[in-house]
């Protein structure tokens, strides 16, 4: 257990794929070296500050800028008035139901959120251009706020777009309602459960941010920017502000994470994209915490009524869900697919479910738009799941563990009652290595022993499963994608045998350059050194769809496999040539071309690439050089999956949970690396931890937020983390060429249910059944309060 990393140079070439080796990105992000978007120097730059609402919901009567436009340094100031684009952000995903209501980049007659951008002043120094934004006055009409979703769907909640009545954004259901009803009727148990998911603010290291640089002349106009997808980016803005696609670059440069919250456009860049064009000067914008906090995309945001139906014997008949999710003011890029698609398709579980119902209402609230945070729709529908099945274990007298096995699928391809279908799995392995790293026996009977102490532990165990690799393209057409889900690569071999590999991924912090250089010397059979990965710059590759939703392994790497396959395909037909043999009586092992049977007469792979770009001596009508684009779209998601478990003490006198352990056992398939793989689980249970016991939006019934800084907001600290013990089962995918899965978000999904069960397990003799979560020490202690211990 704990992966041991290693140097490349110290493995094997043979063995490159699969290895944990020491990620190449590293050195450069730790030593200062990394280029972020704040780091960017141009000569003439200007510096953006945006006036943003102090209301969450309010009628703008007059925005007055004179004061600011006055201010020596001050370089331009406009509105909504000046702009002569479409300036309206796109959605990125349709429904059926979907009220389409307009989001513009900035707001002239009404303001929705806190944080709601009004006016842009553009400065020669960044503290003139927040000063100037203080000196710009707005005549607020102020209106009554909502910011609960099951408020806002109520028949006196105060109206948010006069396009979408009763702020419904969307009526959506999944599954079969009568069949689901008649389950619940017939079945012996009926377990039900009222929770909330809270919304969560995102919290990457390095909040957004942006750099325009425009050249009259030429009509070009380079973006660089906090992007997670910089093609998407470039087609969305080139429409928002009005600029051809083909003379706008936008670049990510070094991404201090994102975690979802940067995949979405936003009106800011945009708005910095004009500035440069208005001033003809380069412009800078970087958001501060606050500007984050009030802006960024939200996450999650569910209530949810939720109950499974269960016979005596143990068997699972049915699941019934109906959720409220709160969108935000305005319909965030992908917000539409979020609590719809990314979740009521994930609420089978591992398990084998006959029926299932559910039925998600979207709400319009005066909080900023919630879209994809980590995990996105998945950890809400992992949380339903894995609350309910622990309830109704408890319900039948049950060991947690074992219900769970008692219902898992078994067997593979699976089609769930929710419209998926899961490509493999084995879910037993992971639960009775977590069984066994547990000494689960032993744990029992130490709890009962601490109970008689008066001291209260608890095990809560996650089995979850996740859908990433989004795909294929046509499915997710039909479901309402407004963008195709492939990946595209070009793989080109230099004249001296190196290799520049791009794709339309674009990492922010998942160790890409290492696991993408690994997959392709792997694949050429060439030195891993020899490899350099390109990502994040839509001059460079030609196209790609980015990075979220746990999906470059397995569409991103699976995009450099295909181009890898046709170099080495050419370089076979080059090889033949110079060897004189048939192209057929050539083989490929580890970048060496040999003829079949004379192992001795051979040519490598790097010595071919030469040969292609001499072109001296090529096959009859072969073009030279030695390079090849692919665009994969894959035929299938992939389903990762695992079993996590905690196991807490919680003082019932002060609420306190203490961690005594945190088991991890996932199943992303095949592993390209390990050590990242571990990285990234390590990395979302600690998000979900988060989620579980710390964090949460809150807001002021006017809308305010309460929780606008890190001092309000408690994102966790090392030290509020449990130790992680992660072990891993491997079940290759069947879907893709490296049979690999995603791991991303995996521990995001998987940690809040594991904590939130092993509390309720620990406080079971005081009859507690759900908390919501965050589980802070008075919520707990007002739960254990309201009960004492059945004896
Ligand atoms: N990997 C592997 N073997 C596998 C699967 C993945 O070695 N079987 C490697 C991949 O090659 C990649 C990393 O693990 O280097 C993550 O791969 P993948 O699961 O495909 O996820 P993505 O690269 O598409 O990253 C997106 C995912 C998401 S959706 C969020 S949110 C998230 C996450 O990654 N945000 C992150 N991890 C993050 N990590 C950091 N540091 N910062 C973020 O913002």
């Amino acid at each position: 257990m704990g992966v041991e990393s290693k140097d490349a140079a110290e493995v094997d070439a043979a063995d490159i794929l699969g290895s944990a080796i020491e990620r190449r990105e590293d050195p450069a992000l730790l030593t200062g070296d990394a280029e972020y978007t704040d780091d960017i120097q141009l000569p003439r730059m200007c510096h953006v500050a945006i006036k943003r609402s102090r209301h969450a919901h309010a009628a703008i009567e007059g925005i007055d800028t004179s004061a600011a436009e006055e201010m020596d340094g001050v370089v331009d100031v406009f509105t909504a008035e000046d702009l002569d684009v479409p300036g309206k952000l796109p959605v990125g995903w349709l429904l059926d139901t979907l009220k389409q209501v307009d989001h513009p980049i900035l707001a002239s007659e009404r303001v929705r959120y806190q944080g709601d951008a009004l006016a842009v002043v553009v400065a020669e120094e960044r503290y003139l251009a927040h000063d100037a934004v203080g000196r710009i006055e707005v005549d607020y009409d102020i209106l009554d706020a909502v910011t609960d979703p099951a408020d806002a769907l109520a028949d006196d909640a105060p109206a948010l777009h006069d396009d979408a009545a009763g702020n419904v954004a969307f009526d959506w259901e999944i599954g079969d309602r009568e069949a689901t009803d008649a389950a619940f009727e017939d079945a012996d148990h009926v377990v039900g459960l009222d929770l909330e998911n809270q919304l969560l603010i995102p919290n990457a290291m390095e909040p957004r941010a942006a750099v325009a640089e425009y050249n009259p002349s030429e009509n070009e106009l380079a973006v660089h920017m906090t992007t997670q997808n910089p093609h998407l980016h470039r087609l969305l803005m080139s429409g928002v502000i009005d600029h051809p696609e083909h003379k706008l670059r936008v670049r990510a440069p070094d991404v201090g994470g994102g975690f979802g919250s940067k995949i979405h456009h936003y009106a800011d860049e945009a708005l910095v994209a004009i500035a440069a064009k208005r001033v003809e000067r380069p412009v800078k914008w970087q958001a501060t915490r606050t500007e984050t906090y009030l802006t960024d995309a939200q996450g999650r945001g569910h209530q949810t009524h939720a109950e499974i139906a269960v016979d005596d014997d143990g068997t699972i008949q049915g699941l019934r869900v109906d959720t409220k999710a709160n969108l935000g003011a305005y319909l965030s890029t992908f917000a539409p697919s979020v609590p719809t698609y990314l979740y009521g398709t994930l609420l089978s579980g591992q398990y084998d479910i006959p029926t299932i119902h559910c039925a998600v209402e979207g709400a319009f609230t005066n909080v900023p738009p919630v879209d994809a945070y980590r995990g996105a729709g998945r950890p809400e529908a992992s949380f339903v799941v894995e609350r309910l099945v622990t309830l109704a274990a408890r319900e039948l007298g049950e060991d947690p563990a074992e219900f769970r096995r008692q219902n898992f699928v078994r067997e593979f391809p699976h089609e769930t009652p929710v419209a998926v279908v899961y490509d493999s799995g084995d879910y037993e392995k992971p639960l009775d290595r977590a069984l066994e790293m547990l000494d689960y026996e032993e744990f029992r009977e130490r709890q009962a022993e601490a109970r008689e102490e008066g001291r209260y532990l608890g095990v809560g165990f996650s089995a979850y499963i996740e859908a990433c690799g989004l795909a294929p393209s046509e499915l997710a057409g039909q479901l309402g994608a407004q963008a195709g889900l492939w990946e595209s690569s070009l793989v080109r071999f230099h004249p001296s045998g190196t290799v520049t590999a791009y794709v339309g991924t674009s990492g922010h912090g998942q160790g890409h350059q290492t696991t993408f250089a690994q997959i392709v010397a792997n694949e050429l059979g060439i030195d891993y050194d020899d490899v350099e990965v390109v990502e994040g710059d839509t001059d460079e590759i030609p196209q790609g769809m980015g990075t979220y939703g746990s999906r470059s392994a397995a569409v991103g790497g699976s995009a450099l496999v295909k181009s890898s396959e046709k170099l080495v395909e050419k370089s076979r037909e080059i090889a033949a040539h110079q060897l004189e043999v048939a192209s057929e009586d050539v083989e490929f092992e580890r970048g060496e071309f040999s003829v079949t049977g004379a192992p001795d007469r051979s040519i490598h792979i790097q010595a071919v690439a030469q040969q292609s770009y001499l072109a001296h001596d090529l096959p009859e009508g072969m073009e030279p050089g030695l390079e090849a684009t692919s665009f994969y779209d894959p035929e299938n998601f992939v389903f990762p999956f695992g079993v996590h478990a905690a196991v807490v003490e919680v003082d019932p006198a002060s609420g306190e949970i203490d961690f005594e352990r945190y088991v991890a056992v996932d199943d992303v398939g095949n592993q390209i690396n390990p050590k990242i793989v571990e990285g990234q689980i390590h990395g979302g249970v600690a998000q979900g931890v988060g989620q579980a016991l710390y964090e949460g939006a809150e807001y002021e019934s006017n809308g305010q937020l309460l929780t606008g800084s890190m001092q309000d907001y408690t994102v966790p600290k090392a030290v509020q983390i449990p130790s992680m013990e992660t072990d891993s089962t491997v079940t290759p995918s069947p879907v893709n060429p490296l049979g690999v899965k995603g791991v991303g978000e995996a521990g995001t999904i998987a940690a809040p249910q594991a904590v939130v069960n092993a509390v309720c397990d620990a406080l079971e003799p005081f009859d507690v059944d759900h908390i919501d979560m965050p589980l802070k020490a008075e919520t707990v202690w007002r739960a254990t309060s309201e009960t004492t211990v059945a004896t």
